[in-house]
This record gives C-alpha cells, structure tokens and sequence, in this order.
C-alpha cells in the first residue's frame, strides 16, 4: 500500500490567524507566510506542529489513485472536497492511495461500498464526504468553514441564523446543479438537445449570485460550500475544455474570478489532480 504524509501549507496558516483573530492582516504581514518568501519563510514543521495542536497523529485517508502516474493522487471531486478541508483547517493527514480498478482487500474491508474517499476518526472509518466534512467541522470547529460572517457577535450571529436561515440553507445549496448539468452536457452525443444551455443558465445564475454575495459563497470567507463546489468546478473547465472544446464565456466574470481564487489556493493546489487523470478519468463517460 502506498501512502503520503501531508502537514499544513504555511499559507494556508495565514489564513487561519485571520479566522482565529477575526481580523484583516496588514498585506506586509501576511506575505511572510507565502511560500515564495525567502526572507520570512516559516519552519514548516514547526507551523503544523503549534498550529495543529489538537491532533500530533497525522488522519488517515483513504484517496483515489492516479490512473496516469504512480503514486500520486487521483481524481475524484468528493476525495480533493476531504483533502481541501484538511489543508484549510491545518490539519496533518496520510493518504492511502486506492486503486479503483483493482481494489485491494484491506480497503474492502473497511469500505464495504468500495468507494472513496474515506477518513479514520476515533479509530472508525467514516465514508462520504458529506459526512466526513460536517464531521470534521464539529472535531475540529477551528477555523470554522460553515459559520457567517465571524465580525458578527454570537447573538448577532443567532439572530441572522433565525431570521435568516432561509437565505443560509439556500447559501449552502448555491450551485449544486451546476456538476449534474456538467455531466450531462459532457455525456451529450447531440449538440441541439439543451444540455449546454442547461448548463450556462445554472452558471449565469450562480455569476448573478457571486455579484451580489461574493467573492465567495459566504461572503468575504471560504466556506464548506466553496471547498465542495471548487473541486467540480476544476473538472468542469478540464473536461469540457477537453473534450468539447469548451469553456466558461468571459462574460460570466464572477464566475470566472470565484474559479481562479478558488484554483490558486495553496489549499487547492496542494490538494488538485493530474489535469491528464481528469481527462482519462472522464473519458469513459463521455465515450460511453
Ligand atoms: N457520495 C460519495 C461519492 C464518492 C464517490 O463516488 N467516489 C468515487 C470516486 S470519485 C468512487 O469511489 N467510486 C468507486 C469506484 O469507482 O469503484 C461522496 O461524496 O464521498
């Protein structure tokens, strides 16, 4: 079995002293964090050690394996949706690279589904990564991933929840047609049977939303929303690029810069697949 310990990126621990803080770092201050600073740069070590304070054992996780290079991460949305929330909440974790075509036994035993991705929590394997997520968020609350914004006090933050948690729910199902449309424009055989348009009326819809709400779906912050959606979004703009010579029109332009914050993310880079695994991995579908 081939496996990968991962320890927290030091930019993504930038972003979590704003969280914990619920303040704005000065832009001088934050870049030394980035990973390009030679002057500044952090003990990695050191980082993951203190910040990931809660947790000295690194979570194992059990990951889809790259079809197009050994040992390396393969490419499944729900697996990279896991991963994103370990690195944006500094988390240490070891990957268990699965072999989907060839699944060996010792993960058959503790996937009965056979899938990925699946995590191991108070010495129990947990699947689906719904669960998994809303799972990490309640063990480990910091930095928080689901909240609205944290400038708001507690009672203030009840409150909205109360009145307003209509628009939170919808907030949180914001975009979630958008992969089912993909996936069924990518499968179509026929250009004139609605499926593209299907597809740019959900994106039109969630470019109005960002305008209004964003940059993010929260809001100011990333949220679980963000980290669910990002990964689809990737293999969208990869396969439809790919395989129908597609892509996002520039008009929708709040789209386009939720897609590029998204996508250069330490968190997101850290944790992306092989843009080669993403066109093999859906090349089944669209042929079959
Ligand atoms: N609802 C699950 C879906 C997980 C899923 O479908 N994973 C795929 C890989 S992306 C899988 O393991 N498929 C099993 C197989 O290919 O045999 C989740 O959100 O975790």
């Amino acid at each position: 079995m081939s496996t990968a310990k991962i320890t927290p990126s030091a930019a993504s621990f930038a972003t979590s002293i704003k969280h914990l803080a619920g303040i704005q770092l000065p832009r001088c201050q934050s870049t030394i964090f980035t990973s390009n600073s030679t002057k500044f740069r952090a003990p990695r070590r050191g980082f993951t050690v203190s910040m990931a304070a809660s947790i000295e054992t690194p979570l194992e996780v059990c990951v889809k394996q790259s079809i197009t290079t050994p040992n390396k991460l393969g490419d499944c949305p729900f697996t990279q949706r896991v991963l994103l929330t370990l690195e944006e909440k500094h988390l240490p974790y070891d990957m268990k690279f699965v072999d989907l075509s060839n699944k060996p036994d010792w993960f058959l035993k503790i996937s009965p589904e056979g899938k990925v991705p699946l995590i191991k929590l108070d010495e129990k394997w947990v699947p689906d990564s719904d669960v998994i997520s809303q799972a990490l968020e309640e063990k480990f609350p910091k930095p928080p991933l689901t909240t609205p914004p944290e400038k708001a006090s507690v009672w203030v933050y009840l409150l909205l929840l109360l009145t307003y948690s209509f628009l939170i729910q919808n907030r949180h199902a914001c975009g979630s047609k958008i992969f089912p449309k993909f996936v069924a424009f990518l499968k179509s055989k026929d250009s004139g049977d609605g499926t593209e348009q299907a597809l740019l009326d959900e994106l039109t819809a969630f470019n109005d939303y960002l305008k209004e709400n964003g940059p993010f779906i929260n809001g100011n912050e990333v949220s679980a929303a963000d980290l669910s959606l990002g990964p689809k979004l990737y293999h969208l703009e990869i396969a439809l690029g790919n395989y129908k010579n597609w892509s996002i029109p520039d008009s929708l332009s709040y789209m386009k810069s939720y897609m590029k914050s998204i996508f250069s993310r330490e968190s997101f880079i850290n944790t992306r697949a092989l843009k080669e695994d993403v066109i093999e991995g859906w090349r089944p579908k669209v042929m079959g």
